[in-house]
């Protein structure tokens, strides 16, 4: 059976085998979280993001880690949020889907989330939340190799969305 852990932490700091990054679509690095993983990582990820030529809302794509502990780092392109007409919900769990894809054919068992869009891009993060959970929960019913997903909050309010949905 795999699990689902949540943790109030700096993704940054995490022991896993993957982080997912809420990046852009330039994979070039910005604020919030993205900004935090390209300043623990180094500069050699900025170098390895470059040769990706971007990535699609929804879509996912695979780097190392450098100088993180985890090893890889798979970054996530979220939807802004602009009122829920445009389709925001299912590319938010498109992106869990693809990020978990990813992880799969890197054999990578344990893996942490931030949560991706309810920063900069706005998502409402009640809304977010019951996504995430409900599309990590469904992946990972046919998919066992993956042994824990972290749900890294960072904030008091997310924390609490996620005790409730969890537990
Ligand atoms: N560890 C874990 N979670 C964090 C950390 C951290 N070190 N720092 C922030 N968070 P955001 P988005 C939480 O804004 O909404 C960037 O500029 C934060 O509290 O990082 O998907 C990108 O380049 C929130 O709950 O991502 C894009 O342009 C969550 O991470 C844009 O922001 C996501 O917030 C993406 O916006």
């Amino acid at each position: 059976m795999s699990t689902i852990q949540l943790h109030r932490s700096d993704i940054t700091q995490l022991e896993v085998d993957a982080i997912v990054n809420a990046a852009n679509k330039s994979l070039l690095g910005g604020g919030g979280v993205d900004g935090a993983i390209h300043r623990a990582a180094g500069p050699e990820l900025l170098n390895e993001c470059r040769q990706l030529n971007g990535c699609e809302t929804g879509d996912a794509k695979i780097t190392k880690g450098y100088n993180l502990p985890a090893k890889y780092v798979i970054h996530t392109v979220g939807p802004v949020y602009n009122g829920g007409r445009y389709n925001e919900a299912e590319k938010l769990a498109s992106c869990y889907r693809r990020s978990l894809e990813e992880a799969l054919q890197n054999s990578v068992k344990t893996i942490a989330f931030p949560n991706i869009s309810t920063g900069i891009y706005g998502y409402p993060k009640q809304e977010a939340a019951k996504i995430a959970t409900q599309t990590v929960k469904d992946f990972l019913v046919n998919n066992q190799e993956i042994e824990t997903v972290i749900f890294c909050v960072f904030d008091e309010e997310n924390y609490s969305i996620y005790n409730n949905l969890l537990t």
